[in-house]
């Protein structure tokens, strides 16, 4: 008989050093002196909450059972008698001041009228940390830039006179039924910006047939997150493939039985970009605490929240992988993160079901080409082989959508939809579920409008003749200023000196 042993909060509070480790999570009580050096996120961040409670900062990084899964059984050492604990006396930082301050002085939800009205509460209402996460691009954040203007140069040909009395903007998206021609794209640790995370997405989703993509490193599980499925709503799994193909197997085969209708096969990020907003929001924290990390090898500790919990992402995967993938589900598959058109016609020939023409909102290889940019291309080439149009292959465009008008000219370009990531996690870092279901509301008075004065009653009356893409690969020409962009983008910050 396993009689569950109860420790209290003193037993455990004696093992608060780097000799002696044990700390406190969802109840339990682990020891984790061994596997200090083994944390990808290094040993400073669990030393900091050795002999205590760490779940709270476990929580938004982890996914619920990595403790359990990463540390032998033995290991596990009881739970933990939780009226012994002392209340940690949380010290209050002028950061969480002024945050709860700027929480109580959000505008009401009716004061916001765009997606750049969500950045904007969301940069004052989350922590530094997690803005950093979030907003951050890969190195001189010349492609996350880049996402915007784009669109910019991207010119409208309007037609008239078409009694748009009625405009229908729904649509299907590998064949299931979407509301908008949108899927909100995958993000990752949403907890870090809001206490329920993704399950915000998921239930506002639910309520207006909009599709949501989980994301391999969600911060809720991907069980939790089925578990709160209502209405029928859809779901696509975005995956990241570990080198452990037995893991992924597991995983995707699992999401197939629970009803996922497409995996979305993650292909631009065999190395997570530099992203030196995160980073240097690790350093601030190391530089309180580095002595604690003397003495340990081989994990570095400047690469920011991102890169410490991906070094499962397997580099080796290659396009020999691609039958094993369809070996093991029967699951539409889909590559997101083509960036040519080359790999368009090979991700067709490999018999994929469709491509995200994607450079990763802008964090993987700076400079690459926006989406819309490489659609153009994409369209052509895979046209010119006679693989266009296809009702079995479907093109997805991502990257710094904001608008409907940025939908449409995607649309009439010959994408079938796009993937919108940051829009929608801003809008549930600053108001939950409810800020999810106004940036859906957004987005559809904007395709009623837009649709109107463009003179499409249904998505399938767009036509490539409805825009002028013609200055979209010529990076030089000036676009009008962002003036909304302007006003959220943060410029990156240069090294300072300890003066
Ligand atoms: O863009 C990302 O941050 C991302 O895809 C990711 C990858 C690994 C861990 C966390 C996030």
């Amino acid at each position: 008989m396993s009689d569950i042993k109860i420790l209290t909060g003193p037993e455990v509070a004696k093992h608060n050093g780097r000799d002696s480790c044990w700390i406190i999570v969802h109840g339990k009580v682990y020891d984790v002196t061994d596997f200090l050096d083994e944390h990808p996120g290094g040993s400073r961040i669990i030393l900091k909450y050795a002999g205590q409670d760490a779940t709270e900062a476990y929580e938004p990084i982890h996914p619920p059972d990595a403790i359990t899964t990463n540390l032998p059984v033995e290991k596990h050492l009881g739970a933990i008698d939780a009226s012994t604990v002392a209340k940690a006396v949380k010290e209050v930082t002028a950061e969480e001041t002024a945050r709860q301050a700027a929480l109580a002085a959000r505008p009401p939800l009716e004061n916001v009228l765009n997606m750049h009205d969500f950045e904007v509460v969301a940069k004052a209402v989350i922590p530094a940390k997690a803005w950093a996460y979030y907003s951050s691009g890969s190195d001189d954040e010349i492609t996350i830039r880049e996402n915007r203007t784009a669109f910019q140069r991207v010119w409208f040909r309007p037609r008239i006179l078409r009694d748009v009395s009625v405009v229908d903007w729904s649509t299907t998206i590998l064949g299931q039924k979407s509301s908008l021609p949108l899927y909100i794209s995958a993000t990752a640790l949403g907890k870090l910006g809001h206490p329920d995370g993704e399950l915000c997405i998921t239930r506002a989703a639910a309520k207006h047939g909009v599709i949501q993509m989980i994301a391999t490193l969600a911060s809720c599980s991907f069980d939790d997150i089925l578990n709160a499925q209502a209405n029928g709503q859809t779901f696509f799994l975005q995956l990241y493939v570990n080198r452990d193909r037995e893991i992924t197997r597991r995983y995707v085969q699992h999401a197939e039985a629970r009803g996922v209708k497409g995996l979305f096969i993650t292909v631009d990020a065999p190395q997570l970009g530099r992203r030196e907003k995160d980073m240097r929001m690790k350093q601030v924290d190391d530089d309180a605490g580095a002595e604690v990390q003397k003495g340990q090898a081989g994990v570095k500790k400047d690469q920011g929240v991102a890169r410490a919990i991906s070094s499962f992402i397997d580099p080796s995967l290659s396009w020999k992988d691609i039958p094993w993938f369809q070996s093991i589900t029967s699951m539409p598959i889909i590559l997101k993160g083509i960036a040519t058109a080359e790999d368009a016609v090979l991700a067709y020939e490999a018999g994929v079901r469709g491509i995200v023409l994607s450079n990763h909102g802008g964090r993987q290889l700076d400079t690459a080409r926006s989406g819309i940019e490489i659609l153009v291309e994409v369209v052509a080439a895979l046209r010119a082989k006679g693989y266009h149009p296809d009702p079995r292959f479907e093109i997805y465009v991502d990257g710094g959508v904001r608008r409907a008008s940025d939908v449409l000219k995607a649309l009439a370009l010959g994408a079938k939809a796009v993937g919108v990531g940051r829009a929608f996690l801003y809008a549930f870092c600053a108001y939950g579920d409810a800020g999810v279901e106004r940036a859906i509301q957004i987005f559809r008075d904007e395709f009623e409008m837009n649709m109107r004065l463009l003179g499409v009653r249904t998505l399938d009356e767009l036509r490539p003749e409805m825009v002028d893409a013609s200055a979209l690969n010529q990076h030089i020409v000036s676009v009008p200023r962002d003036n909304l962009f302007e006003q959220t983008y943060q410029p990156l910050q240069i090294t300072k000196l300890k003066l």
